[in-house]
């Protein structure tokens, strides 16, 4: 039998065993949570910032990151100077412009649609497929059409820039995927940071826009839109729509989202991958550096002149970008942090 003394003395050591795993979680978390904490959005590209501060009305107010990431991503849908996403966007090599987007929320809804024409905010269409239809991807014509059931009215997408540039790519009709496209606008001369190539004076890049976003509420949404490469043939779907590749949200670990060309995303499920890498323990820029040296794996020789720029976060809010070649660029806005910054690259 124990005496008084004996079981304090044993009860002291049993609690101070029962600390000892909670200390080193406590250390543990706050290792992880080096990251941000309280809201966040990322995305790609230059741009993105413009779409960052859309999203972080909703978001520093406590509104949903799923809410965040759809207004935020039409800011550059709706930007006719953008030729890469929206309005704006280049064609087809038939001269149409069709319009890939989806979404993606805390709880794994999704929506998506694929090759649509005519409508500027593909990426509200993808949401309506997730939030209205028992179904998750609605392509061409059948995803127009349901557009137009929920109110939408048909525009013309292609703008005279496009067009003209469209026209001219015709005399040679040579279809290669540009690295990174030159920048049209000037929205962001006064926030590019020095370490940007996109920074005045630098090679400008734009592109794809995926976001990421982490809300008050500590869940997770993001969403990705695109206009796909300039000229594809009428048809091509890239990643950019397509659950697992173009974007991937685990609320339980994080979230994903690539751009580039999107046949080597979709070969290796990129941000599906990236959220798995995360999951088995890699923080996200390891996560995004094993994707893209899968990439180089499966194509040694095609991946030295293609590029494909993976961006993730965590659930503790830390972040990870990587792409195959230079040049790739995104945007971080957070309480206190709004900056563009340079990913590394494997070439
Ligand atoms: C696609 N990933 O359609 C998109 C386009 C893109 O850089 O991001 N281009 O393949």
């Amino acid at each position: 039998m124990l005496n008084r003394r004996k079981f304090f003395i044993q009860s002291a050591w049993t609690s101070l065993g029962l600390l000892i795993p909670s200390i080193k979680s406590i250390a543990q978390a706050r290792n992880i949570s080096s990251g941000s904490s309280g809201p966040l959005v990322i995305s790609t590209w230059d741009f993105g910032m413009a779409a960052n501060l859309e999203a972080w009305k909703i978001l520093e107010n406590k509104g949903r990151a799923l809410d965040a990431v759809e207004a935020g991503v039409k800011v550059p849908e709706a930007d006719p100077n953008n030729q890469s996403v929206g309005l704006g966007g280049l064609p087809d090599r038939d001269g149409r412009v069709t319009l890939d987007a989806c979404i993606m929320d805390e709880k794994g809804n999704c929506g998506s649609v694929m090759c649509l024409e005519h409508i500027v905010h593909a990426i509200s269409i993808a949401r309506l497929v997730m939030e209205k239809t028992p179904h998750i991807i609605l392509a061409g014509d059948g995803a127009l059409q349901f557009a137009l059931e929920n109110g939408y009215k048909k525009e013309n997408l292609l703008t005279e820039k496009s067009k003209a540039d469209w026209q001219e790519w015709l005399k040679k009709s040579e279809y290669k995927p540009i690295m990174n496209r030159e920048n049209q606008g000037n929205y962001f001369k006064n926030h590019r940071s020095p370490d940007s190539p996109a920074y005045p004076g630098n090679k400008e890049n734009h592109d794809t826009i995926g976001m990421l976003a982490m809300d008050a509420q500590n869940n997770l949404s993001g969403a990705c839109t695109t206009s796909g490469m300039a000229y594809k043939i009428h048809g091509r779907v890239g990643d950019s729509p397509v659950i697992g590749a173009g974007l991937y949200v685990d609320n339980e670990i994080g979230s994903a989202t690539s751009t580039g060309v999107g046949e080597e995303v979709i070969r290796i499920v990129g941000s599906h991958l990236v959220v798995e890498l995360m999951r088995q323990g890699k923080s996200p820029q390891e996560a995004c550096e094993e994707a893209v040296k899968r990439i180089v794996q499966k194509g040694p020789d095609r991946s030295k002149t293609l590029q494909v720029g993976f961006l993730a976060m965590n659930k503790s809010g830390q972040i990870g970008a990587y792409a195959l070649q230079k040049g790739f660029t995104y945007s971080v806005k957070s309480s206190n942090q709004e900056k563009i910054l340079s990913a590394e690259s494997y070439y």
